[in-house]
């Protein structure tokens, strides 16, 4: 059975026509090779690989992805009336799913299909799938969301239990965790790095079905996660999430603040930070939207005090995080509209491992960007200090006041109680 498709050309931006061959047919799909390649491999060779083909798709990937998303049918509905899906293997370098193909408009194979690189690795497979279901409800979703969940898919279809649960490009992102979250870096695999991690945390942390109910939400992105948490009961903001999620990101410990601030399945820790010591000036740090940055305190003491200068209509989202004797503590700050934070009720006792998280963020839930790219960012100046024992005598001596008693008495008890809502989010 010969077929012509039509291919879409990456490096132009075109589409030209190839010829393949049904090489296999599964309870759930077709698998086309292009001629060409079946020359290069030889027939058998391409009938053996077809055959493995067919039987993961029906065997583990038609039923956990369509677990996960969803019925491939969606709304858009069936556009050639045969329940199979295509996959087609062909010289093409890049695997993809294209739209184009269930809709009637030039250049369309009209069916569900999707395009695979001959050499792929087979959990590709997974990825496109779920693309393919996921644009069978919808158009209009963010890279973002889009493809954290098309690489959640391949962990759910059980593929990445030798890589230690992770995909590939998780070890890019962690080394430049300044990437934003939201922009879409065309030029660098990074972003499905921490695309994936991110969808890791929702699943991880609020449930299957916040991803599952992301594929028939019609907000999309930031808004549609913050819609489907708090429809499921949950009180939190997009940016909440966000600062929970770069917390975690550095000190991945589940051991308090209702595992809020690691993950149970995989390894993960950023490995680019800032290692300072006390007293610190940095002269600038570089934020870009949705992407953070650690400074590390070496040796830390028990009072800390953190200065961040930045611009006045920029939003930073800061997440400070310590252990001491008393275990880990978390102090976060998402509303600032000054241009000088000073945080300097940092205390704890025997701190022995500090963390200072800072992101340029928008001061309500973000829309998707408008463009790929890395966007926009800002600059922001930290200064890390100790507040010495002599600057704290003084508000004791002046304590045998019975009122300042009473006042200090207070503040200290908002600082616990802070604290204590803090670790138990
Ligand atoms: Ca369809
Ligand atoms: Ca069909
Ligand atoms: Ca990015
Ligand atoms: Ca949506």
């Amino acid at each position: 059975d010969q077929r012509a498709f039509w291919i879409y050309e990456f490096s132009s931006s075109s589409y030209y026509k190839i010829e393949a061959k049904l090489i296999s047919i599964g309870e759930n799909c077709y698998v086309y090779m292009e001629d060409v390649c079946i020359a290069e491999l030889g027939e058998h060779a391409v009938i053996i690989q077809a055959e493995n083909i067919c039987d993961e798709f029906d065997y583990t990937i038609y039923p956990r992805i369509t677990d996960l998303a969803g019925h491939p049918n969606g709304t858009l509905g069936d556009i050639d009336g045969d329940p199979r899906i295509i996959i087609l293997l062909s010289q093409n370098p890049i695997s993809y799913y294209d739209q184009r193909n269930e809709l009637q408009l030039d250049y369309s194979n009209l069916c569900e299909m999707f395009h695979i690189y001959y050499k792929a690795w087979i959990p590709v497979i997974a990825h496109e799938f779920h693309h393919l279901i996921w644009f069978n409800n919808e158009m209009d979703e963010p890279h973002f969301t889009l493809e954290a969940l098309a690489e959640y898919a391949m962990y759910y279809a059980d593929y990445l239990a030798k890589y230690d649960n992770l995909v590939p490009q998780v070890g890019i992102f962690l080394d430049h965790p300044e990437d934003s979250l939201l922009y879409w870096n065309m030029l660098n695999p990074i972003d499905y790095g921490s695309a994936y991690l991110f969808a890791f945390y929702i699943a991880e942390h609020y449930g299957l079905s916040i991803l599952r109910n992301l594929i028939t939400e019609p907000a999309d992105g930031s808004h549609g996660i913050e819609l489907v948490l708090q429809r499921a009961g949950y009180n939190i903001t997009f940016n909440e999430l966000y600062l929970n999620w770069i917390t975690a990101l550095t000190i991945d410990e589940l051991g308090f603040g209702n595992k809020l601030y690691g993950f149970e399945s995989i390894d993960v820790r950023v490995s680019k930070y800032t290692t300072v010591d006390v007293p610190h000036i940095n002269d600038k740090v570089k934020l870009y939207y949705y992407g953070f940055h650690v400074h590390k305190i070496q040796s830390p003491s028990n009072e800390i005090k953190i200065e961040i200068r930045k611009d006045l209509d920029k939003t930073i989202g800061i997440s400070i995080v310590f252990h001491d004797t008393l275990g880990w503590h978390v102090y976060q700050n998402l509303t600032n509209k000054e241009t000088n934070l000073i945080i300097d009720d940092i205390s704890g006792s025997e701190t022995d491992e500090f963390y200072l998280i800072t992101s340029y963020i928008f001061d309500q839930t973000p829309g998707p960007p408008s463009e790929d790219g890395l966007g926009p960012f800002t600059y922001i100046e930290v200064i890390i200090d100790n507040i010495t024992k002599d600057s704290i005598i003084p508000f004791l001596v002046i304590s045998g006041n019975f009122s300042l008693i009473l006042i200090i008495l207070v503040i200290i008890m908002i600082r616990k109680s802070y604290k204590l809502k803090t670790q138990n989010n």
